[in-house]
């Protein structure tokens, strides 16, 4: 059995009514449209469950060994249509829906976002689930259940407010809660050491108890064996409900240890590439490892017996640094509580972990301060230090004298702990996420270790699920890709390559532009009804849909309107072809210079509608709470996807892949992943601009000036101008100060710098697509049949062959 073809629509119908009865107590005639959503998701639960014991019992039988993948996200977006398109459980779904009459995209239009997560990095998470169960690959991911994930963005005034995002009452559906699983997390108290003939004993006392509870969610494969489970902890309460005080009236700190305990899986960090030090976040770290690995080394055992046997049987994979963790209490667990010494644990321990860096930037380098750690977790406090006094007595007989050297190594310095020296030195192989990023770690960030472990060091280049962003978010394009090139490329998306020989096909690139259309047409639909605008799909879809942040560069995009506003507003008869540029993109709470951003742009796109004659030509668009979902509509439907970081910055970008499966010509600098897709496509069918990586650190070690670009460039000077008068009734001087006198630098992302060539090379994407239709869509074509290497599937099977060492059961 690999599908769950055999169910059939009767079937599927019963199943659906069954649940209906059971758990509403209603007809499927009385049922309301969220009781059928949740009715489904239950039948499909079940079905998923049922596969799930199946490739259990092979993965046991055949010993296969299993990765377990640690990560404080995964972005999941709407699980249901991805789940019945991959049991190929459609047709089947739509007929018995059919006798409801209700239809499919009726429910899947009921499903809230599951958004836990930020941006990238969780997203990369959720598609590698389902590249993990497409390839057969035993795998379960790790990660809290938070009762609110990332904020629900709300503009008001042109200003970003965040609301709660309330998933649960929806979502809550897809999860099983697996009693059997609980276990205990202990925070704070203190730690007795003694020595006695059997060696060191160690005794935690004092400590705060928290129970975690496991939630699973099933991520099935297309057509495939395996089921991926992804578990999720909640953190509750377990000590004694103090009803003394609540007699007494004291009722607020009678819930105080409850609320203590319970605000641990509350809320997802809402910040990405911006590190915070608070003592919840790492309370959420320590509960999320030390309940998945006390989970681990339970079934483990359970299983296969000696805990000696877990590095042949478990691969446990540390996502950026925030599960790091992980190290020292797989250290405690197979030390204080399973008696192994500390040479045996610590061979096991390198030999299980393996750690993806995800980011360069310093901001989001985590570190702790010794003394929180040593509070909060003092048994892990211990640990740390142990593993770093062992690592630099070594290094100090390798290399003596060299202080320096040693410290830049070293897990603790000055008071903090360094997570990403921990991963390196606890993992027997550290990757970035594209070959420029794992260039740049070894020459950066990582250099002294690169030095000592050259091995240690690899390249996995990202990938997305190809099936939920182009097969199910781009029907229309899937069509035609199979009715060109067949179905393989479903499972096996290198086959789009086969796509190539119809680029000189007439009649393909008409439909291919037809396609596009229909997308455009469907955003702008979407768009109007969600937030009332007003898109007109016969302009150019220019979009940059990514985290707000000034090293991606929306401000630069934005220079380049500010420069074409200006044009227009001197000419407004200008003949120019009209283009919509589309931004998407949440900021962290916190972060005030990219709010700042945000209103920019809303308060042009304003200032723009005033002037009807030019609005026609160029409109700018806000989309309000970009989320998953939305991505799936957008991506699609647009025309030129903005890749435009400063070079170095971006670690790969998954965007930039989506945008591409579906179409889109990339403008971008050569940053992350930008430099493997140009090498796929050719430099033919992308535009590429910008400083080069070793360029930008030329000019920042030289001392980059950003005014020097302003006095030789008059439409530059023609921006910032602009910007100091402002728009809709506002100034925004402060943008032309941070790029022009901004401290400690002015324009730290060389908006300046770049603006140029980004914006020459704007004109002439512009200028092909009003003049040069049918180049358009030849390079598109090419585009999309050379994105297949940047499918998850492919990523994961270089994580299985090169850092795991698992086999597809
Ligand atoms: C850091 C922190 C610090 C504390 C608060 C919460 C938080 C959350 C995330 C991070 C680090 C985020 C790193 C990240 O998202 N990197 C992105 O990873 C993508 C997948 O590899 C990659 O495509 C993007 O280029 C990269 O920016």
């Amino acid at each position: 059995m690999n599908n769950a073809k055999s169910v059939t629509d009767k079937e599927v119908q019963q199943l659906i009514a069954g649940k209906l009865s059971r758990y509403f107590g209603v007809t499927p005639k009385e049922a309301s449209v969220d009781q059928v959503y949740k009715a489904v998701v239950m039948s499909v639960r079940d079905i998923l469950l049922e596969k799930r014991q199946q490739f259990h019992k092979v993965t046991k039988s055949k010993k296969g060994k299993r990765v377990y993948y640690l990560c404080m996200e995964f972005l999941l977006g709407r699980s249901l249509k991805n789940n019945i398109y991959n049991l190929g459980l459609g047709e089947a779904y739509a007929t018995a829906l059919k006798n409801f009459g209700l239809t499919l995209e009726d429910l899947y239009e009921q499903e809230p976002d599951a958004g836990l997560g930020n941006g990238g990095l969780g997203r990369l998470a959720a598609c590698f689930m389902d590249a993990l169960a497409t390839g057969n690959y035993p795998a379960m991911g790790y990660s809290i259940r938070y009762d609110y994930g990332l904020f629900k963005q709300k503009i008001v005034d042109g200003w970003q407010t965040e609301l709660p995002d309330v998933w649960l009452p929806g979502g809550e559906v897809w999860l099983t809660q697996r009693s059997d699983k609980s276990c205990i997390v202990k925070f704070d108290g203190w730690v007795h050491e003694e020595w006695s003939e059997n060696g060191l004993k160690v005794t935690y006392g004092g400590y705060k108890e928290v129970e975690a509870i496991a939630y699973d969610m099933m991520i099935s494969g297309k057509d495939s064996d395996a089921v991926s489970v992804l578990r999720l902890w909640r953190a509750r309460n377990i000590s004694k409900f103090d009803m003394k005080l609540f007699s007494q009236g004291d009722y607020i700190r009678s819930m105080q240890a409850e609320n203590e305990a319970e605000v641990i899986s509350k809320v997802l960090y809402p910040a990405d590439d911006h590190y915070e030090g608070k003592s919840l976040r790492l309370k959420q770290q320590y509960f999320l490892v030390s309940a998945s690995l006390q989970n681990i080394i339970n079934d483990h055992k359970h299983r296969y017996g000696p805990l000696s046997l877990l590095p042949q049987q478990a691969a446990i994979h540390i996502n950026d640094t925030h599960p790091a963790l992980a190290i020292p209490e797989l250290m405690r667990l197979l030390m204080d509580e399973n008696g192994f010494t500390w040479d045996d644990a610590w061979n096991i321990v390198t030999a299980t972990f393996a750690y993806t860096n995800h980011t360069v930037m310093a901001e989001a380098l985590e570190t702790w301060q010794e003394d929180l750690i040593a509070r909060r977790l003092p048994r892990i406090h211990m640990i740390i230090k142990e593993i770093n006094r062992r690592f630099c007595n070594d290094l100090w007989e390798r290399f003596p004298g060299q202080h320096k050297f040693i410290d830049g190594l070293s897990i603790i310095s000055n008071g903090q702990i360094k997570m990403a020296n921990l991963s390196v030195i606890g993992s027997h192989k550290v990757n970035g996420v594209s070959a420029l990023h794992s260039d740049i770690i070894k020459n950066s960030i990582f250099n002294g270790f690169y030095q000592l472990w050259p091995d240690k060091f690899t390249n996995v280049t990202n990938g997305i699920a190809h099936r939920r962003w182009l097969c199910q978010s781009n029907p229309e394009l899937c069509e035609l890709l199979c009715d060109c090139i067949g179905d393989g490329f479903v499972k096996n998306a290198a086959e789009l390559s086969k796509f190539k020989k119809f680029a000189s096909d007439k009649s393909v690139l008409k439909r291919l532009a037809e396609i596009k259309q229909i997308k455009k047409q469907q955003f702008a639909d979407y768009a109007f009804k969600k937030q009332g605008l007003v898109i007109d799909p016969s302009t150019c879809f220019d979009v940059q849909a990514k985290r707000m942040h000034e090293y991606k560069r929306q401000l630069l995009n934005v220079m380049n309107i500010v420069s074409l506003y200006s044009d227009l507003l001197d000419n407004p008869d200008a003949v120019v072809a009209p283009q919509t540029f589309i931004f998407g993109a949440k900021a962290a709470s916190g972060y005030t210079m990219a709010k700042q951003i945000i209103k920019l742009i809303c308060y042009l796109a304003e200032d723009i509608k005033k002037h009807p004659k030019i609005h026609e030509k160029l409109n700018v668009v806000y989309m309000e709470d970009y989320n998953v979902t939305m991505a799936e509509k957008l991506m699609p439907a647009s025309e030129v996807s903005e890749q435009i970081s400063l070079a170095g910055k971006e670690a790969s970008g998954t965007g930039n892949m989506k945008f591409m499966i579906n179409g889109a010509l990339t403008i971008g600098t050569l940053d992350g992943a930008n430099v493997e897709m140009s090498e796929a496509v050719g430099l033919d069918n992308i535009f590429i601009f910008g400083l080069r990586a070793d360029e930008v650190e030329d000019v920042w070690n030289k001392g980059y000036n950003s005014s020097q670009h302003y006095n030789k460039n008059d439409r530059l000077r023609r921006v910032i101008e602009a910007l100091i008068r402002g728009y809709n009734g506002e100034s925004f001087a402060n943008m032309a100060n941070y790029l022009l006198t901004g401290t400690p630098v002015a324009d730290p992302y060389m908006c300046m710098a770049d603006f140029e060539s980004y914006t020459a090379t704007q004109k002439q994407v512009k200028a092909l697509y009003a003049n040069e239709k049918e180049r358009w869509a030849k390079m598109s074509l090419q585009n999309i049949a050379a994105s297949g290497i940047f499918s998850a599937d492919r990523s994961i099977k270089e994580y299985a062959a090169n850092i795991w060492n698992l086999k597809s059961l």
